[in-house]
């Protein structure tokens, strides 16, 4: 292990922050959705409705209580925070000129209050909270303009926090949009507010994508411009997909369907479409407007390195395939693993296997920026929680790492576990869903005290650090 490695830990603005309508902020698409559970959707209302209840609206309260939250990471001995900056403080609705000065000094507090402690501020542009505006008025990233407003949004910050930040990635997860038919990724990913089974989903989601792939690779480049020091990654979700048997079908469907999953990271870390994907486009006649300034943008702004978030892996099986892979629908259990509380199946080998599968693809530095165990949490009688089970999920996926670096020889950057404060589940808007080092007194009403208070794993993770992962 490099001894400048990342520890940290990972979050995103809409999910703790809260505070979603003060100082000026404009509402984002997390605005918009609902609280649900597992096995059900979360649901995406036209604009804010009445009676209706918005996690996000609230989070954690971070806006207001960072200064205790950063303090206790530091306790943990944080070298890193992964969060994200809400599009909508700095640009309420998106396609202003001037930025919302308000939201832009919250970010000089919360930068500064980590660097207080040594920690670095790791931060993505855009986590699944776009201007709800950009979506209204101009049909999210289905419209060309986006690239715009994203780039002027992004050389704002660049600009304001480049002595704070060193440690920049473009678009969340940008390839969980692959599965079309899931209107959460489609909204979160792109704004593209689809009605089901709508025939186009799949045109629209590769017009959308290429559009994001062009405004990533242009704030890789002009990033680069206002500060060479920068680091700038994306940031895909790395979900392998196993081929349930050795029957040769089933080895190709898997291929396919990584291929089908994967070719973001090509476009963002090569520069370019990969043959697959150019064929796709001819075969079913899809057109995505792709222009000649468009392929050398690309080219221009290739990732320094590969962000990615690893939960679990997919297994599939040629015959149970309608026609190919889109999303986890097709997937079905992998016999070797056992699953979370909310259907993930727990795979440490699968995040070896992966970080090998990415530096074989790409020979670049990777960093883990999100890994972990969403599970419910007891709070004893003397405020205690003892939470093994996260621990043992950790401590695995850490020893499955180690043994990529050191048998493997794979560059990773730094390992920052989702969630290190409890806070609203992307998925499901629960608060129940938790994977943080530190408790957050809610339920999934909004209920409770919001106070913090430091589980098992808490000081199970601070030894983690003080070691440099020697002592799990
Ligand atoms: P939650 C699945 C579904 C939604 C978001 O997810 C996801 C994934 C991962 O496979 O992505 C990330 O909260 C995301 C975070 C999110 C985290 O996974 O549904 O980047 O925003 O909270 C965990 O349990």
């Amino acid at each position: 292990m490099r001894n400048d490695f990342l520890w940290g830990g990972a979050v995103a603005a809409h999910q703790l922050e809260g505070a979603w309508n003060v100082d000026g902020k404009g509402p984002s698409i997390a605005d918009m959705m609902t609280a649900a559970k597992h096995g059900v959707e979360r649901q995406i209302t036209e604009g804010v409705q009445p009676g209706q209840y918005y996690p996000n609206h609230h989070g954690i309260d971070f806006y207001h209580q960072y200064p205790t939250d950063i303090k206790l990471m530091a306790e943990m001995g944080f070298k890193t925070f992964r969060t994200s900056i809400a599009w909508s403080r700095i640009f309420p609705k998106g396609d202003e000129t001037e930025p919302n000065e308000a939201g832009l000094a919250f970010y000089d507090r919360l930068f500064a209050e980590c660097l207080k402690y040594g920690i670095q501020p790791m931060i993505t542009l855009s986590h699944f909270e776009m201007p709800y505006h950009l979506i209204e008025a101009y049909g999210g990233w289905r419209n060309r303009k986006l690239i715009g407003f994203f780039l002027h949004y992004s050389e704002t910050v660049f600009k304001r926090y480049q002595h704070q930040v060193n440690y920049w990635m473009t678009f969340n997860e940008i390839n969980n949009q692959t599965d079309y038919t899931k209107a959460f990724f489609m909204a979160t990913n792109s704004g593209l507010l689809l009605k089901p089974d709508d025939p186009e989903a799949e045109a629209l989601m590769l017009q959308a994508a290429h559009y994001e792939l062009v405004a990533s690779a242009l704030a890789v480049k002009l990033g680069h411009q206002i500060n060479p020091e920068f680091k700038i990654g994306n940031m895909i979700n790395m979900t392998p997909i196993y081929p349930l048997t050795a029957k040769p079908q089933d080895i190709l469907a898997a291929q396919q369907a990584m291929q089908t999953r994967y070719w973001f990271a090509d476009v963002q870390t090569l520069g370019e479409y990969p043959s697959y994907m150019e064929a796709y486009f001819k075969r079913h006649n899809y057109r995505p407007d792709i222009t000649t300034a468009d392929r050398e943008a690309l080219v221009a702004g290739t990732v320094d390195y590969i962000g990615l978030s690893y939960y679990n892996s997919f297994t599939i099986q040629a015959d149970e395939l309608p026609t190919h892979f889109i999303g986890e629908a097709e997937t079905i259990p992998n016999p070797y693993l056992k699953a979370s509380d909310w259907g993930w199946s727990v795979d440490p080998t699968g995040l070896r296997y992966s970080l090998n599968w990415l530096n074989d693809h790409y020979h670049k530095p990777l960093m883990i920026v999100e890994n972990g165990l969403g599970a419910v949490d007891q709070v004893t009688a003397d405020d205690q929680i003892h939470d093994e089970y996260r621990i043992a999920y950790l401590r695995a996926h850490i020893q499955a790492m180690q043994a990529a670096i050191d048998l493997d020889g794979v560059d990773v950057m730094g390992y920052t576990p989702w969630g290190c404060i409890d806070l609203i589940s992307a998925g499901t808007g629960q608060m129940s869903k938790r994977y943080g080092f530190i408790y957050v007194d809610q339920d999934d009403q909004g209920h409770g005290s919001l106070r913090r208070l430091k589980k098992d794993s808490f000081y199970w993770y601070q030894r983690v650090i003080a070691t440099n992962g020697q002592k799990l």
